[in-house]
Formats: C-alpha cells, structure tokens, sequence
C-alpha cells in the first residue's frame, strides 16, 4: 500500500514524515524548491504479530508495510501553472491513497491558520488535475475522430469522459460519481487524483493539540481526519529512551505513537486488513482488502499459490490465543479447512495448500 502525504508547502509533510518514520528528512521552511520526495517504508504496527512471534519462535517476523512518500507542496495554480512537473504528478498518480497534512500550528510566517479553507484549496487543485487532464484526453480523442479513427471504444472512451467533466465542472470529486464496470474499465489506467481514498492530517502545535473547539467535527463533514502534533512527535520519535517518549506523551495525551495511529486509521478507512502465515521459519502478517476471498489471499503471497490452490487451512488469532497453541486449535473444532470463495477475516491465520 502506497500512501501519498500531500498539502500546502510548509504545512509540515516532511515534519509529519519524520513523525511515522523515525527519519530525520530536512525540515526547512524554505525547503519549497526541493523536487524530490522523501520515500520510506514502515512497519504496520500489530501486537498480534508480536504474540505469534512469542509463540512460533521463527526464524524471521515480518510484519506488513505501508510504503509512505512525501511530496513537496503544492500550492494553488499549481495544476494551471504547472508547477508540480510530470514526474511528480506520475508518482502521485500511482498513490493508493492520499493524506492531506493541514496546517494547525501557529508559526511566525504566515499569522492565522485556516485549516478549512487549506482543506478546500488543495481539494480544487486536484480537482484542477483531473479537470485539465480530462479536457486534454478529450482533445486528443477529437483529433483521432477528425482523422477518421472513430472505434467504438473511443467512442464510449469520449462519452464516459464527457460524464466526468460535467461532475469535474460541477466542483464534485470523481470519489463521488458512480461509474459503471465498464466506465471504470476505461479510465482505470488515468489514475485520477479525486478518485483516490482521501483522508486528512490535522497538524496542530503543542498548545492546540486535542483542543480544536469544533473544528474536527466539522472537517468530518467531508473528510475522514486524524490529528497530529507535528513538531512535537518528530522530537519523540527521535527521542532514545522509550521511558521519556512514553512519559512525553502521556502529557501530551497522546496513546501510541503516530506510525501506530496513522496505520491503524489508514486500515480503517480504507478497508484493508491483515491475515498471518505462521511456522518455525517465518511470522508474518499480509494486507488484503476487505472482502478477499482465500484464493485472493493466496495470490497476496505469491501468484502460484493462486494459481494452484487447493484450499485453505485456517483458524482465527483469537482462537488461537484462547487455545494456547495450534494443537489445541486443531483438536478443539476452530480449525477449519476453506474454498476458493471463503471470505477472509482479520486476523486469521492461513495456511494455504496448493499444487502448480
Ligand atoms: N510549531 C510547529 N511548527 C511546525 C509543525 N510542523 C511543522 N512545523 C514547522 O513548519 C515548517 C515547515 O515544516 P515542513 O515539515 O518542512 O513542511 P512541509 O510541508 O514539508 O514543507 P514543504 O515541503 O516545503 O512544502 C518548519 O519550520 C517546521 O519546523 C508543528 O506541528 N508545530
Ligand atoms: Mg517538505
């Protein structure tokens, strides 16, 4: 899973970046010309994984990741203007979800803090994005038509893409149009930016955070948000001692750290969860969506176990824990053996018996 930090220069992305993971990417207000982004990878916090470690004993623990990248500021004419280049744009088009950081914090720049309107400055600009995008790819199927290349697929391409440019121009994100499979089919490779998960970040300072009379609530009128002490939590994730971090963030009323709530939200509103493979070589926990069937778990860890799946031996983390081990599960009735069809759950244990 990619996830794509975005948001106004200097709304603290970098400063958020190093918060999840642990990183000590330049901070710098005037850091806005700076074209590449800061990639990392981070672990999907789970105690789960932990407690299987304790109880397999492996070789290796794996635990599933989120591939984070943060992108330099956008501003609004960014879309017009071009100021964001191609290259930039193509990596924010194979993001499979966008955070928006929204800055909360009072700095000696740029005075009052509107959390709201940045909210809706950089929801028209990718908006822009795909409204120019849409009007380009029109062009271009115009031109093919003029030289008599009128197919019945660009036909359909033309008409499904004038659908989206009437709900574009009506200033309504493409997240909010209902498409057909076969609409779908054909946009699907144009990545469009309203179209991805969108959730945002309120970054506030350490004198507001947890206290944002009302504003919450009304962000969640339109966007899923979590809120972030910026600042405050990069200097903790690059504290040594877990003793001070722990003791900073009851202060701070904060309950686990930002990697663990950013995860943890992201899973939530997107609908992805976790199963596990187990054994003495390897733990490991693996991402799905919610509703995979077991054949396309199978095919999360390796396409022959897709290809030639059997069935799937299975049994859920919380029996196993009430058992105490794989042998009492086995003898108890939780263990369960699973077709191709099996809707997987969060948290259970697979393991799948194949033949290619
Ligand atoms: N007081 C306070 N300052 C912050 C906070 N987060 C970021 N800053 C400051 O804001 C400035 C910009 O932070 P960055 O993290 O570089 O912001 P950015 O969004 O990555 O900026 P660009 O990449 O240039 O668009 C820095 O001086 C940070 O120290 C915060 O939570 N509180
Ligand atoms: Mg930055």
């Amino acid at each position: 899973m990619k996830i794509g930090l975005i948001g106004l220069q200097n709304s603290g992305k970098t400063t958020i970046f190093n918060a999840l993971t642990e990183l000590q990417a330049e901070v710098n207000v005037f850091s806005n010309a700076k074209a590449e982004p800061n990639i990392a990878i981070v672990e999907v916090g789970d105690e789960r994984v932990g407690k299987l470690t304790e109880m397999y004993l492996p070789k290796k623990t794996t635990f599933a990741t989120i591939e984070l990248i943060d992108f330099v500021g956008l501003s609004a004419g960014s879309a017009k203007e071009g100021t964001f280049s191609s290259e930039l744009l193509n990596l924010i088009k194979t993001m499979d979800a966008l955070t928006l950081v929204v800055k909360n914090f009072k700095d000696d720049l740029n005075g009052d803090v509107s959390p709201l309107n940045d909210i809706n400055l950089i929801s028209d600009e990718l908006l822009l994005f795909d409204l120019i995008f849409t009007e380009t790819r029109l062009e271009r199927i115009a031109h093919q038509f003029s030289r008599g290349k009128k197919t019945n697929e660009l036909v359909f391409e033309e008409k499904t893409l004038n659908r989206i440019l009437d709900h574009l121009n009506e200033n309504k994100p493409l997240r909010t149009l209902e498409l057909s499979a076969d609409e779908e089919r054909v946009i699907r490779g144009y990545q469009y930016l309203t179209q991805k998960p969108f959730l945002a970040i309120l970054n506030s300072g350490e004198d507001n955070f947890g206290n944002g009379n009302g504003l919450i609530p009304s962000i969640q009128k339109t966007h899923d948000v979590i809120e972030f002490a910026g600042s405050f939590e990069m200097e903790l994730a690059q504290l040594e001692n877990e003793d001070d971090e722990k003791m900073f963030m009851d202060e701070m009323g904060i309950k686990e750290s930002a990697r663990n709530r950013l995860t943890k939200f992201a899973y939530e509103m997107l609908g992805y969860i976790s199963f596990f493979t187990v054994g003495s070589d390897e733990v490991r926990a693996w991402t799905i969506q919610k509703g995979d069937s077991a054949v396309q778990a199978a095919g999360a860890i390796h396409t022959d176990l897709m290809r030639g799946f059997i069935r799937a031996e299975c049994f859920s983390y919380e029996a196993l824990i009430q058992a105490g081990s794989e042998k009492a599960v086995k003898s108890n009735g939780t263990f369960r053996l699973e077709g191709k069809n099996y809707v997987v759950q969060d948290g259970d244990v697979l393991s799948i018996r194949f033949n290619v």
